[in-house]
């Protein structure tokens, strides 16, 4: 109500072009006495309150007030999954090229389940955030209806450094293929990871490399 949040935008890339691919909306929060506030800090905040629905229903909002030519992606927590608001607040949204972005954590309740395969029927793409973070269950990969997957960053972080992190990204990348869900390497912050990506077969990719979250006017004008 103070008007302090805003969205940052973070371009996900096409890895043999670096071309721009889509963007993932991510909102923020400036104080204006504290400055920036971490979302690692306020959402975990917000979940306890029971005040995160009321924050991504306020960033569909945002999002249904522009259009872009490019794709983009919207975080979902848990708690929004089954909020009863949800399908309400999306409509607006129908036909936009809007992909929903849900970690494991949003599928543990019951419900979750046929709830995202309620937002793929209505023409969704929904997105696994964060995969090999949690339990990495396959059972959701191949039970429900993914088009894609991100790969957490902690893989990417082991590229040129840890063998057995590099053989988890080949693996998760021959299962996407079987599977036909597009794969997104998070976390790419330098050109020897792009390099290693590209080398082994991966399409996609977001990361400091490429660019932060940062508020439109930089994003469409660096
Ligand atoms: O869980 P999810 O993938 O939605 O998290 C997105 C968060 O990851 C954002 O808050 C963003 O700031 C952060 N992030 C994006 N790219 C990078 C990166 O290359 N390195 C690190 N450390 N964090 C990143
Ligand atoms: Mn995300």
């Amino acid at each position: 109500s103070r008007g302090e949040f805003s969205l940052h935008y973070q371009p996900i890339v096409n890895l043999a072009s670096g071309a721009i691919e889509s963007f993932e909306a991510l909102l923020r929060w400036r104080h204006p006495e504290h400055g920036w506030i971490s979302p690692v800090d306020f959402i975990p905040v917000a979940e306890e309150a029971g005040l995160i629905p009321e924050l991504d229903l306020y960033v569909l909002r945002a999002l249904a007030q522009m259009t872009t030519a490019l794709p983009l992606h919207v975080n979902l927590s848990p708690q929004t999954l089954l909020d009863e608001r949800l399908l309400l607040g999306l409509a607006p949204l129908k036909g936009r090229n809007l992909r929903l972005e849900l970690t494991e954590h949003a599928l543990a309740s019951p419900g979750a389940e046929a709830r995202l395969k309620e937002l793929s029927c209505m023409g969704f793409p929904v997105v696994l955030d964060d995969f090999g973070q949690g339990y990495a269950s396959l059972r959701l990969l191949v039970g429900l209806p993914f088009s894609m997957a991100k790969v957490d960053r902690g893989f990417v972080g082991g590229i040129g450094l840890d063998p057995k992190a590099e053989a988890a990204l080949k693996a998760v990348l021959a299962l996407s293929r079987e599977l036909e869900i597009a794969l997104v390497a998070e976390g790419v912050e330098r050109e020897d990871q792009w390099a290693w990506l590209r080398s082994v077969g991966y399409s996609l990719g977001q990361g400091y490399l490429w660019g932060r979250p940062a508020p439109l006017e930089e994003v469409l004008y660096p």
